[in-house]
């Protein structure tokens, strides 16, 4: 087909290919969350209801896209790993990141109703999205570890901070003064001594976040079959095994995690 005049404009396009052998990360985060949980009445400091959504939007992201091979979310942020062989969309940024950002954006309203049931959607919610390639798996590994310690440091000090408020009947002017250069132990030691409240027994998934991973699991499904020398069918129960996304909510930062699941990374040579 011959080229129309306008064709030239296509050389406007710049190159964005992830440089090969790395793993691809997307990260996503919600656009002014801190209005968008206020409008929406999230629970403080935690609601169950918000992080159940992302989890759910995140799992369509998996399930919609291929060689997401791991992602990890907390508060209003999910991080998406394609496998460092990943050729998808011939590896190029914008498409891996726009593809993962619509996505998740279009299945945390379609899946709303699910986890808010009463309390209606008021506008809709935008999601940011960066592009980050990480070289080797150490490098992989600290990124990750690096979203769980901040995981970590903002749930201590968001639940150290409500509970003053919330049990404690502090101001937030004085349960901020109260926090004020405070240490990890001092928080905790505030938690226990003043509230009765153990950090550790904190559900894990406040503390710890959502890592998502493809897991098999044998699935029971029935089948209609006819035996050979019978005339009926027959309902039959077979274990077929399949791969879904599962959810964990467990350290990420030691070794336990990647050697209970060794197929997530790929060798670094
Ligand atoms: P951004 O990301 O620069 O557009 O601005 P924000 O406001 O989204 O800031 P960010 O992402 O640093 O912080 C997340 C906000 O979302 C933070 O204000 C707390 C809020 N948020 C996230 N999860 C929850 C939750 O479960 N409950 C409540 N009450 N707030 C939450
Ligand atoms: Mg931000
Ligand atoms: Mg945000
Ligand atoms: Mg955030
Ligand atoms: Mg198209």
């Amino acid at each position: 087909m011959a080229k129309s005049k306008f064709e030239y404009v296509r050389q406007f396009e710049t190159d964005d290919t992830c440089l090969r052998n790395c793993y691809i990360v997307v990260r996503l985060d919600g656009r002014n969350f801190h209005k968008f949980s206020e409008k929406h009445n999230f629970a403080k400091p935690n609601d169950n209801r918000a992080l159940g959504l992302m989890t759910r939007s995140a799992q369509s992201v998996m399930e919609e896209l291929e060689d997401v091979v791991i992602a990890y979310g907390q508060s209003d942020e999910f991080s998406f790993v394609f496998k460092r062989t990943s050729t998808w969309f011939k590896r190029r940024a914008s498409k891996l990141m726009t593809h993962v950002a619509s996505q998740f954006s279009s299945s945390y309203v379609f899946y709303w109703k699910e986890y808010f049931a009463e309390q209606p959607l008021l506008y809709p919610p935008g999601f940011d999205g960066r592009v980050v390639l990480y070289p080797s798996n150490r490098n992989l590994r600290d990124y990750l570890s690096w979203r769980q310690a901040d995981c970590h440091v903002n749930n201590l000090y968001n639940t150290s901070f409500w509970t003053l408020i919330q049990k404690g009947g502090l101001t937030t002017i004085q349960a901020e003064e109260r926090l004020k250069g405070t240490l990890a132990a001092d928080k905790n030691e505030i938690l226990f001594s003043d509230f009765d409240i153990n950090y550790n027994n904190e559900p894990t998934l406040l503390r710890k976040g959502t890592t998502l991973i493809w897991e098999k699991r044998d699935e029971a499904v029935t089948k209609m079959v006819k035996l050979p020398n019978e005339e009926a069918q027959k309902e039959v129960t077979v274990t077929r095994s399949r791969k879904r996304v599962c959810p964990h909510h467990c350290d990420i930062i030691g070794d336990q995690f990647w050697e209970e699941h060794p197929d997530i990374l790929e060798r670094d040579d």
